[in-house]
């Protein structure tokens, strides 16, 4: 046992941890054109971590940049800021301390919990767990593995019919440390097991259509959050041409691949890869979808932070054909997702709603013909940005509930 303890204190030792002692986030507000060209030179010439926008390629006047910013680099950063004259606030003051704040005190640490950010293997055995003692309401299928070799799973939850059912498919967790994104997932199986028979959408919802859940997209990466670097946001896929790790999957998928708001340079965080599904997660995601493409009505894709409920296009600023009625749509989904706790949302297509950003999931769902298509941008507006406490795991969940089954009723009422 003593050894054991050893040799696991050894193994913690040798890991490549990432620690963020001192490291600040701070939200800066470029007026002037040089203010811009000051970010992106700043993001091209120390390592800094861009939290929103996640580019400096995507950064522009008159929107708020929330930057994290390493403590070695910090003197030398506000000395350019007070040169710059650019209007800017501290939004996390230690990285490293909010990173160890997330998490509730108290509790048994290691099991699995709907108000817990949970660890890959714990959300492992919780589908195990879950779909054995529900057999009547949920399925489990491997879709692939990922590039580690971690098997993806999709949880279909509905009650079985003899018929094809027409179908949602909602995906956590494209993005690592995203975390609320994942915990929102398996939120909406347990409460779609435990609604189902009481409450009446619920029950008509399961009925009539089936939901696919990927509650983790990203497992390579979410795990690497959770061992050596809370901030990383990729892939975990690496090529001999390149010493850096991973791509962006909600820039590899093949819709106007690449063509803006994604990098080409295998460092950079929005890294669009080496060709559209050339990260293997994204192409048996791509892969799924095209199969049971007669029957996917929605695709529902959840990420955090900025509480944005967003529809394509973002590869291009030309609108949707349907552009009127998914706006509609996710205006009645914000309203009922606000009428909880007061949270506000704003929808509207990505491209002009956040950023132009080529080879989302998406803008690639819609033009396969998947009318539904939205992607959340969860809590919070910045306050705690990637490092949202676990206590607003739950009022966040709840409230997006509201959110989702108002999209199911519409898309039920609309069946096409
Ligand atoms: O991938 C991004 O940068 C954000 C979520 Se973190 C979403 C961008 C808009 C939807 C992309 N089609
Ligand atoms: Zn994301
Ligand atoms: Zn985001």
């Amino acid at each position: 046992m003593k050894l054991l303890l050893v040799f696991g204190l050894v193994a913690v030792a040798l890991a490549d941890v990432t620690r963020f002692e001192g490291d600040k986030v701070l939200r800066l507000k470029p007026k002037l054109n040089e203010h811009v060209t000051f970010i992106k030179e700043l993001a091209n010439s120390i390592e800094v971590d861009m939290w929103s926008p996640e580019s400096s390629e995507q950064v522009t006047t008159d929107i708020e940049v929330d930057i994290h910013i390493p403590a070695k680099y910090l003197d030398i950063v506000y000395t350019m800021l007070g040169q710059s004259d650019m209007e800017h606030q501290i939004l996390i003051e230690d990285v490293q301390a909010a990173i160890e704040g997330q998490a509730d005190s108290g509790g048994s640490p290691r099991a699995h919990s709907y108000t817990k950010y949970n660890t890959w293997s714990d959300i492992q055995n919780w589908m195990n767990s879950i779909s054995s003692s529900n057999p009547n309401l949920i399925s489990k299928q491997v879709i692939g593995n990922t590039y580690e070799g971690r098997p993806m799973t999709v949880l279909k939850l509905g009650k079985a019919s003899s018929s094809a059912k027409p179908a949602i498919f909602m995906d956590c967790g494209i993005h690592a440390r995203e975390w609320i994104s994942p915990a929102f997932c398996q939120w909406f199986v347990k409460e779609a097991l435990s609604t189902y028979g009481s409450d009446s959408q619920m029950t008509s919802l399961l009925n009539q259509m089936d939901v696919f859940v990927l509650p983790v997209f990203n497992i390579d990466g979410y795990a690497y959050t959770h061992t050596n670097n809370r901030m990383w946001r990729k892939t975990r896929s690496s090529r001999s041409g390149s010493s850096c790790v991973g791509a962006d999957p909600n820039r590899n998928f093949d819709a106007g691949w690449c063509t803006l708001g994604a990098s080409s340079n295998p460092c950079s965080d929005t890294f669009c890869g080496y060709s559209p599904e050339s990260e293997i997660e994204v192409k048996n995601v791509a892969d799924f979808i095209r199969r049971n493409k007669s029957v996917i009505k929605a695709y529902i894709t959840m990420h955090s932070y900025s509480q944005l409920l967003l529809f394509p296009y973002s590869y291009k600023y030309g609108l949707a054909a349907d552009h009127s009625e998914l706006l509609k749509v996710a205006q009645g989904a914000s309203a009922a997702l606000q009428s909880l706790y007061g949270t506000r949302y704003t929808s509207g297509p990505g491209a002009t709603t956040i950023y132009p950003a080529a080879g989302g999931s998406d803008d690639w769902a819609y033009d396969l013909g998947v009318k539904y298509s939205y992607t959340f941008e969860l809590r919070d507006t910045g306050r705690y940005g990637f490092l949202l406490p676990e206590s607003q795991i739950k009022p966040t969940c709840e409230e997006t509930m509201l959110a989702f089954k108002y999209i199911a009723a519409y898309v039920q009422k609309n069946l096409y």
